[in-house]
């Protein structure tokens, strides 16, 4: 059978470092923005907190071990015949504080011998510069990136590695989900992204705002010195895609959607366009915030403009105008889409979104999109026998996979590659559990950070496996 997947189509699976590494503290590393949050769960909310407290657990100190485990687990990676892997560099392994003028060698070694790992198996590293690993020392010294200054830490950072792995990462992207932080009332968005803790008295849509920008100049600053340091990098930038749908065709509904779609556009925009959008500044003005820019900035913007979109997708949303029942409200105008099933965690899963997504995006920018973030985060059940039988994720991932070759095939969008998120389970970036599983592979490790560690494959590595090598003709 010919697959709608061209030959060279990047199958494989995404992680990121702070949430599978683990060794928080070790050879030199400094603490990281995800090394002082606390475990949350269903209800609890995660806690930011200023560094050990007496009491709490942090699950990401220990991770799932990966640091020490890596080549153990890169062989299972490649027994599924992963074309690619993402993961991120922690910032802090390299940079510990963030402002030294001088890297840390322990650090950059370990990543010389994960990339070595890796192309040994042909296994092409994805690799996010910044996902949620901003040196802690930075956000207490200089308040992240609401200060321009981290601009200059970032470049020197991305400068240092983008050297140093020339020759064995070809694919990057700056930052993790620019835009969740458009969500800037939950206070875990901002920081992780930009390293803002608020003040009293902070206007915080011009505190992130103002982040923001100073994020996409280093970026586009980024880009434009790694096309110098190999003409052949493709550098990305990562977006949050949940697509909205208007909740009727009440043109309230749809004018609402629209607006709530351009805190998406925002970002991709710039990283794509080189300019702020024509409705930004306006927006700006008509909200009253001052956002301040150098001279030079938007010239910057102009000519770090990225090769490609990464995105993660895992649900849709629907946006109503007018509420009557606000019982049906689960965040401001977003409304539950009864035409849809939710996860245990309450994200709403939605296949055709996918391929709305994609549509929307290549539509909108004409840029090779790369899938580098779907799929299910589920509690997993272990057999007596050891074997753990996750079909809900195989059918999460299966329905996924035929939208997006819907888009390729009937909707000519160029998609180079597909990684379905935490392909071994990990800490769950939004509630710290590790019980909300997504992997092929599962780690004997709970909540409180009980268990031996021990990998096991689940019924989906075989059938990741198949697809894989039938090119996505078997699902
Ligand atoms: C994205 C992040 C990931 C990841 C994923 C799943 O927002 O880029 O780091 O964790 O979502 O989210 P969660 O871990 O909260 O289930």
């Amino acid at each position: 059978m010919s697959s709608s997947f061209g030959k060279d189509f990047l199958w494989g699976g995404a992680v990121a470092a702070h949430q599978l590494e683990g060794a928080w503290n070790k050879e030199g590393k400094g603490i990281s923005i995800a090394d002082v949050m606390t475990a949350g769960s269903h209800d609890i909310r995660r806690e930011i907190t200023d560094g050990v407290l007496e009491g709490k657990y942090y699950p990401n100190h220990t991770g799932i071990d990966f640091y020490s485990r890596y080549k153990e687990d890169i062989a299972l990676f490649a027994e599924m015949g992963f074309k690619c892997f993402r993961t991120s560099i922690a910032w802090s392994r390299i940079f510990p504080n963030g402002d030294e003028l001088e890297p840390n060698e322990a650090g950059l070694k370990f990543y010389d011998d994960l990339f070595d790992e890796l192309l040994k198996y042909q296994i092409e590293p994805i690799i996010t510069l910044s996902h949620f690993e901003m040196p802690y020392y930075l956000v207490k010294e200089y308040g992240g990136f609401r200060n321009r200054k981290c601009i200059d830490f970032f470049v020197r950072y991305a400068e240092t590695v983008m050297r140093r792995y020339k020759d064995k990462v070809k694919y990057w992207m700056t930052f993790n989900e620019i835009n969740n932080q458009a969500d800037f009332e939950e206070d875990i968005f901002p920081f992780c992204n930009s390293g803002i803790l608020f003040h009293e008295g902070d206007n915080r849509e011009e505190v992130v705002y103002q982040a923001v920008h100073h994020e996409l100049v280093a970026s586009a600053r980024v880009v434009k010195i790694g096309h110098q340091i190999n003409p052949n990098f493709k550098i990305g930038c990562m977006m949050a895609m949940v697509p909205l749908y208007p909740y009727s065709c009440n043109p309230d509904d749809v004018m609402l959607c629209e607006e709530e779609m351009r805190k998406r556009w925002y970002y991709a925009d710039v990283h794509c366009r080189g300019a702020y959008g024509n409705y930004a500044k306006k927006w700006w003005k008509r909200k009253g915030l001052n956002i301040v820019m150098e001279p030079g900035d938007e010239q910057i913007l102009k000519e770090g403009t990225v090769d490609f979109i990464g995105l993660s997708y895992y649900m849709s949303g629907a946006i109503k105008a007018h509420l009557e029942n606000k019982g049906d409200v689960a965040f401001k105008n977003f409304i539950k889409n009864p035409y849809i099933q939710e996860s245990d965690w309450g994200w709403q899963i939605d296949p055709v979104g996918l391929r709305y997504t994609l549509n929307l995006l290549y539509d909108r920018y004409q840029l090779p999109l790369f899938i580098v973030e779907n799929g299910f985060g589920a509690v997993d059940q272990q057999l007596e026998s050891g074997e753990i039988r996750d079909d809900y994720r195989i059918e999460y991932l299966k329905t996924h996979i035929r939208e997006l070759q819907k888009a390729i095939e009937l909707d000519g969008v160029d998609v180079i590659g597909y990684m379905p998120w935490g392909c071994i389970d990990l800490i769950s970036f939004g509630t710290g559990e590790m019980k909300k599983r997504y992997g092929f592979i599962y780690v004997d490790r709970d909540n409180e950070g009980n268990g031996t560690l021990a990998r096991y494959k689940k019924l989906s590595f075989n059938w990741y496996q198949q697809v894989i090598k039938s090119n996505g003709t078997v699902l």
